[in-house]
């Protein structure tokens, strides 16, 4: 009589368990959504925060969207990334501002305005390498938002050297980076609002050690510009004809649906009707290039105003150049608003919902909104996704700003999609 015993059950129990995970997928314990067992290297993770490769570049206000600055790397000797950046402050910078000529007086971290998005990881050593160059007249500073170090406070009466950094001069700020969220860094040197509104401003964001879910990213830094009063006046929208759509090859109708291909970079000609409606729906007045004939003895007696608003630094741009995006793909956007003279900026997007990470510094949403009101200074990570396809309008929720270049559009495209992102045919 037969009768199973050890030698028998091993194998029978190593040809269940091999094929378990087929036959009870339930059994299967993979590791999707826990932490790996190798954490991600330092290279991988750069290659999904889209890093640039070229940190010395001078992003336009179009490419500032996707231009993330990760710093030259290096490891120090107890094995932790150490990251390593420059900031090089110009005064007598000449900044196109709009498309309309206006030109701004403003002074750079690295030649723009916003400066360039620094981005590390928590845990890193971040080394920022601040140089006033010589022909300067003015104390700089660098201030970064979150977790430092006292001497890194960057405020010129603080008594640290990094407080004020005098023209051909240079200071490292040092620290470690925590925690991971989403931040402002500026000069911090008094008149601390006018060396803001000059321009001395950017974003800086500290990734979480575990990446957040994998998505395409934008950076946008809602900003304005006070033009002392030398350039008001009425002014105008972009035109139709001014609007820099990619042209489809495929020729296809975004308000009747079509295939959705990835590849498909174009638009058509409802959607430039689209614009046409929406721009001449609108009521806009940009102050004139010209001079006004206001002193500036006359404006100094004045409280300061900003004339132009803006996301990412010139009036109208995604109006201009408008932001392509996919139905059903999730994004997710940094904003910082770095306004001065205005105690709120706010951005709103049309036609969808979207998850809000007040400061970025919680991985789970605290609101889904369509609007986020935002004081000097505040930030937070948006994630949406769209479900119709179509031309959908981003702007601040103030219309004076919005009139004065803070508005913009996204080119939606594909199939519709249910919210959930399925495809309901
Ligand atoms: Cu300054």
């Amino acid at each position: 009589m037969f009768r199973p015993n050890a030698y028998f059950f091993a194998p029978v129990l190593s040809i269940i368990l091999i094929f378990s995970s087929t036959i009870f997928p339930f059994l299967n314990l993979s590791t999707h959504g826990q932490t790996p067992a190798t954490p991600i290297s330092t290279q991988e993770y750069d290659k999904i925060k889209n890093c640039t490769t070229d940190p010395s570049k001078k992003p336009t206000s179009v490419e500032y969207l996707t231009y993330f600055n990760c710093g030259h790397i290096s490891k120090d000797e107890n094995g932790r990334t150490v990251r390593q950046f420059t900031l090089i402050v110009q005064e007598n910078q000449k900044i196109p501002i709009s498309y309309e000529g206006h030109i701004f007086d403003g002074w750079t971290f690295n030649g723009t305005i916003p400066g360039p998005t620094i981005r590390v990881t928590e845990g890193d050593v971040v080394r920022i390498r601040v140089i006033n160059t010589n022909d300067n007249t003015h104390d700089h500073s660098l201030h970064t938002h979150s977790i430092h170090y006292a001497k890194n406070n960057a405020f010129s009466t603080g008594g640290y050297p990094g407080g004020t950094i005098s023209p051909g001069r240079s200071f490292t700020y040092e620290f470690i980076a925590q925690p991971y969220g989403v931040y402002p860094y500026h000069c911090h040197v008094d008149p601390v609002a006018d060396h803001i509104n000059r321009g001395l401003y950017g974003m800086m964001i500290i990734d979480p050690i575990e990446p957040r879910p994998q998505m395409t990213e934008m950076a946008m830094l809602l900003n304005g510009y006070d033009l002392d009063f030398d350039l008001e006046g009425p002014t105008r929208l972009p035109t139709v004809a001014q609007i820099q759509v990619p042209q489809d090859d495929a020729g296809t109708n975004m308000t009747e649906g079509h295939d959705n291909n990835e590849t498909n970079t174009g638009t058509n000609i409802t959607n430039i009707t689209n614009m046409t409606n929406m721009i001449n729906t609108t009521h806009v007045s940009l102050p004139s290039t010209e001079e006004e004939g206001a002193s500036e003895e006359d404006a100094a007696k004045e409280e300061r105003v900003n004339e132009i608003y803006t996301v990412n630094g010139k009036a109208f741009d995604y109006m201009m150049n408008p932001i392509v995006l996919q139905t059903g793909k999730p994004y997710r956007i940094y904003v910082i608003n770095m306004l001065e003279f205005d105690v709120v900026n706010s951005i709103h997007v049309h036609g969808s919902m979207f998850d809000y990470y007040a400061a970025g510094t919680n991985q789970t949403s605290d609101y889904v909104t369509d609007i986020v009101t935002l004081s000097q200074g505040d930030r937070g990570i948006m994630e949406f996704r769209y479900a119709y396809p179509g031309i959908y309008m981003f702007h601040a929720h103030q219309t004076l700003f919005t009139d004065l270049g803070w508005m913009g559009l996204f080119d939606v495209r594909g199939n519709p999609v249910n919210a959930a992102g399925i495809d309901p045919t």
